[in-house]
């Protein structure tokens, strides 16, 4: 099946990125180029366009250890294969609950290629806040603007291009329920994934106080010290700080030292999950 089956067709130019072919591969996606994690509040469409990608209709197993939902799928794009994976719901990075737990440390510690945000444009305010939590930790962001035909309705106007200006990464307006976007969706990813377009996050500025600059700085060189290649030490170091005792737990016990070895970023979040349930 083709992306052109079921999706508008935007042009006739062959050459166009945006006639790049879309092959859906449902579960069958032995090696791939690139993987993207699917991001978002609960009910906001990352089913939909997750479906919309890898042609599957139906959620295929649980994450290692935990009885929430795991799905993985595949597919072709301008000639590189992608794994797909999509993330419970989360209102926030956290980890309040099982499901927080696990989106962040897929976006944290597995460092998808790209991570898209899906967001509904209905309540932005509220989903903005997921966003930009994913924000700080990587640049290989797309935001998904979904819903926009409910938006449209309750006679919402998103200014989508002011958006990823505000952002500092790409933002794409669709209709996923439609198929209405997600060609724009999928030629950003490649984009992104490829590095052709480089998002650049506005980030909240480090604070004045110096003293906790001191202190985050300090223990971000013993993080690193300590775990030698893992990513995002600096937001291990405020989470640590802040309190956060399953990061400390993940310390004390070694176990954050296991997200640093291997680059496959399944392995790696399955190492995670298996420390955890030995914890
Ligand atoms: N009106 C509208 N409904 C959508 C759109 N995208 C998804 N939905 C519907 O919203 C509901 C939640 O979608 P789902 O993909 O399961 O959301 P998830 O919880 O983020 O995985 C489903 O009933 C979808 O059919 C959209 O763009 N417009
Ligand atoms: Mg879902």
């Amino acid at each position: 099946m083709t992306v052109t089956d079921s999706l508008p067709h935007q042009s006739a130019c062959a050459t166009c990125p945006m006639n790049r072919h879309l092959e859906r591969l449902g579960v069958n996606m032995e090696d791939w180029d690139y993987v993207v994690a699917l991001a978002g509040n609960p009910n906001t469409g990352k089913s939909t366009v997750f479906n919309a990608l890898t042609g599957l209709r139906q959620h295929t197993g649980n994450w290692p250890g935990k009885t929430v939902a795991r799905a993985e799928g595949g597919f072709i794009y301008g000639d590189k294969r992608y794994k797909l994976v999509d993330l419970p719901g989360t209102y926030s990075l956290l980890a309040a609950s099982v499901d927080e737990e696990i989106a962040r440390d897929f976006i944290l510690f597995g460092q998808p290629d790209v991570t898209v945000v899906v967001v509904d444009a209905t309540r932005l305010e509220r989903n903005l806040n997921l966003a930009l939590q994913v924000l700080e930790i990587t640049d290989k962001a797309v935001i998904c603007l979904n819903l926009m035909d409910e938006a449209k309705r309750h006679g919402l106007t998103i200014d989508d291009r002011r958006l990823a200006r505000d952002l500092g990464v790409p933002v794409i307006s669709t209709v996923a329920r439609r198929g209405e976007g997600i060609r724009e969706l999928i030629a950003m990813v490649h984009d992104v994934a490829t590095g052709e377009v480089k998002p650049r996050p506005h980030r909240i500025p480090a604070t004045q106080d110096d003293a906790l600059n001191r202190a985050v700085e300090r223990l971000t060189g013993q993080i690193q010290a300590a775990f030698p290649g893992l990513p995002n030490a600096r937001w291990v170091a405020l989470r640590l700080l802040d309190g956060d005792a399953q990061i400390e737990r993940a310390i004390r016990d070694g176990s954050l030292g296991d997200l640093s070895r291997g680059d496959e970023p399944q392995s790696v979040v399955d190492r995670l999950m298996v420390a955890e349930v030995h914890a």
